[in-house]
């Protein structure tokens, strides 16, 4: 879906990530649930914290970053498998009053882009093939042309690029034992952090685990992305929807300012929250394929054998069975 586009002028300045979830996978034509939004700027990469009390040198979360999470009633039933991924269900976003993604989305995301330094980047895991073009479908619906001035780019390509930058032994080392490299973000997250993330499927938890897997190989992914970050207007919607100008008229009060529009688990789990770095500590189409990772799409469970155990125990047991072979000749 990604092929060719101009990259930014200048090195990116802030990263935006995020991430979704919705009521399901494409071809179902889904509808967004859960959006959440974190800036982190390129210094906190480059100046990484590292805690006094950690034996290993594991970078403190960026402690300066921009944070906007929304629950939208996506007025379409979850598919079964997402409900269960997610935990979410229609009745609740009825229940809790939530609603649609409408003009008052755009007017909340495109303040919070207004406040970043310029270039910005939208950053998402599989965003190329699910989050981006799911976003641009559902701003399309809306009518109205938003968040043309950033850029975008694809977490899961950049580092399967960088990956192919090096060297076969490089690889070989990372790799899972006898099994095909996984890109998918639990995975990679448990390859650097030797346990699997919390809250995963939520939109929440997902950006931070994001984050963290980010910060692992920021120089590089930012090296990256100044040269491979698309424009996001570039991205194609992932459908054509039904238009919902309608909403507008509904909402139950009308934008003061209009001139924004021209720019460019919770817990609990359906709370809207905006949270900016404050003095009083308040901050606080992707593919359905096995290469993807869309396959093993399952609750996790944090007391889940790891596969790398399991492959090790497989191999173990092999050797056990050739060397009782061995020694015990017929
Ligand atoms: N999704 C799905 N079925 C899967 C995997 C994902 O329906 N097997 C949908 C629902 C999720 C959305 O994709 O809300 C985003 O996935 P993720 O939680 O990985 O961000
Ligand atoms: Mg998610």
């Amino acid at each position: 879906m990604c092929t060719t586009w101009d990259p930014p002028p200048k090195p990116i300045e802030t990263f935006v990530f995020m991430d979704l979830e919705a009521t399901g996978l494409p071809p179902s034509q889904p509808k967004i649930a859960e959006m959440c939004l974190f800036a982190v700027n390129r210094h906190a990469f480059e100046n990484p914290q590292y805690s006094n009390f950690s034996l290993r040198s594991v970078p403190l979360f960026p402690r300066l970053v921009d944070k906007l999470c929304i629950c939208i009633n996506p007025d379409k039933a979850f598919t079964p498998e997402a409900r269960l991924i997610t935990g979410l269900n229609n009745e609740a976003f009825s229940e809790n009053k939530k609603q649609s993604f409408n003009i008052h989305i755009i007017h909340m995301i495109t303040a919070f882009f207004n406040r970043q330094h310029s270039p910005v980047c939208l950053v998402a895991h599989s965003g190329c093939s699910y989050d981006f073009p799911l976003l641009k479908a559902e701003l399309s619906a809306i009518g109205i042309s938003a968040l043309d001035e950033i850029y975008c780019a694809d977490t899961f390509k950049a580092l399967k690029a960088l990956d192919k930058e090096n060297n076969r032994l490089h690889q070989f080392t990372y790799q899972k034992f006898g099994s095909k490299k996984s890109y998918k973000l639990d995975d990679l997250y448990f390859k650097f952090y030797k346990e699997y993330p919390l809250n995963s499927h939520s939109a929440e938890g997902d950006v931070i685990t994001l984050i963290r897997v980010f910060q692992q190989h920021a120089r590089d992914l930012m090296h990256w992305m100044d040269s491979n970050a698309r424009q996001f207007n570039t991205i194609r919607t992932m459908y054509k929807g039904s238009e919902r100008r309608a909403s507008i008229s509904r909402a139950p009060w009308s934008l003061q300012h209009p001139s924004f529009l021209q720019v460019g688990p919770c817990q609990p789990r359906l709370a809207t929250m905006y949270s900016f770095p404050a003095g009083d500590d308040r901050a606080s189409l992707k593919q359905n394929t096995a290469e993807q990772g869309y396959d093993q799409f399952r609750p996790l469970n944090n007391t889940d054998i790891p596969d790398e155990i399991k492959n090790m125990l497989l191999f173990l047991l092999g050797l056990a069975i050739i060397t009782w072979i061995v020694l015990n000749p017929v």
